[in-house]
């Protein structure tokens, strides 16, 4: 996607303001749990989005408020978005009760219908289907809703991946597929897991609009999220937008990703995301060096308060380990 000036200008200079700040809001929480984890308080693993903030953010960004998301393990920007506090992240990481699943679960498993977020499961793109199942009911009840749903390039290589696109396409139900291609499924190359160059050739199988975006251009991920949520929410059927990026970390903090070439991890540095929004921002005029200080100091202040917040939260006790495991009549029909 080739942006011009006039359509960078189609954004809003306070929803442009609103997604930088959840950048760097996504970036200084994971940062910190990275840090947490290092010191032994997290057990389990701790997968970020290092690097791929944008793709989460900007989708989030685009949607109502009564849309749906389906996200996957690198998608903290959106939770973030969508309502979820630093607090609250810090503590279903620690296992505690403040944490949306109220500590049964250690990551991000984060799921909370009332703002909109189907809960991810582990196995790969198994939110897709799910996705599509949510885009079927909003059709059938005859319901403008849209929902987004997010897998890795690796996810793409599931049957689950291709099952929800043919359905979505056959039935053109609103729903906007992502993929965040980090060009690594942890240890494998892209190379070594399909055979096409471009995973959005995938797309074209099943007679869906496709696009390529660059994953750390906030604003061309919301600009493509935007026309495809536009189309989805018009009747006009599904999109598929691979987003190309770059896994900074390890797969999970756990590994240190030995295998992947430190001159490709040097080239993407200087495509991280957060200096690239800064340098749009400061091109059009919408914001200086003084705010991103202003904007840094904000979300630490906020990420310190979630991990008091988490730290005090109590641990969960034994019958509320049943609690919020079967969806109420209200959450069904919702
Ligand atoms: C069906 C299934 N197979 C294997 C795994 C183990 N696993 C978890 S994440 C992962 C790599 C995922 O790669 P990708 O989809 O590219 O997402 P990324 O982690 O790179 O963002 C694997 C193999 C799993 N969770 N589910
Ligand atoms: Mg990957």
């Amino acid at each position: 996607m080739n942006l011009d000036i006039a359509a960078l200008k189609t954004i809003k200079r306070p929803d442009l303001l609103q997604m930088y700040y959840y950048l760097r809001l996504t970036r200084t929480l994971e940062d910190r749990i990275t840090a947490l984890y290092r010191q032994g308080r997290i057990v389990g693993g701790v997968y970020t989005s290092n690097g791929m903030e944008a793709i989460s953010v900007a989708y989030a960004s685009v949607l109502e408020r009564d849309d749906i998301i389906a996200p996957f393990h690198r998608d903290m920007g959106a939770f973030l978005v969508r309502g979820i506090t630093p607090g609250e992240v810090i503590a279903q990481y620690l296992g505690k009760r403040g944490g949306p699943t109220k500590g049964k679960d250690g990551n991000v498993h984060i799921g909370d219908l009332k703002r909109g977020i189907i809960g991810f499961v582990s196995h790969l793109a198994d939110n897709l289907p799910v996705a599509t199942g949510v885009a079927l009911a909003f059709r059938l009840r005859g319901e403008s809703r849209v929902v987004v749903t997010n897998t890795g390039d690796g996810g793409t290589s599931r049957g689950d991946f291709h099952e929800a696109m043919n359905f979505a396409a056959v039935r053109k139900l609103p729903v906007v597929f992502f993929c965040n291609n980090n060009q690594y499924a942890y240890s494998t190359p892209l190379s070594l897991q399909m055979a096409v160059r471009d995973v959005v050739d995938r797309a074209r199988a099943y007679g869906m609009p496709g696009e390529i975006v660059d994953g750390n251009d906030l604003a061309a991920v919301y600009l493509s999220a935007q026309g495809a949520v536009h189309r989805a929410r018009a009747g006009e059927g599904p999109t598929f937008i691979e987003c190309k990026t770059m896994r900074m970390h390890g797969h999970s903090e756990h590994d240190s990703a030995k295998y992947v070439p430190r001159k490709l991890l040097e080239e993407w540095k200087q495509k991280d995301p957060i200096p690239k929004a800064e340098r749009l921002l400061q091109e059009l005029g919408y914001a200086d060096e003084a705010h991103f200080r202003e904007v840094e100091d904000r979300v630490k202040k906020e990420v310190e308060a979630g991990v008091e917040f988490a730290e005090k939260s109590p641990l969960p006790e034994g019958p509320e380990t049943l609690e919020g495991v079967f969806a109420t009549e209200d959450e069904v029909t919702r």
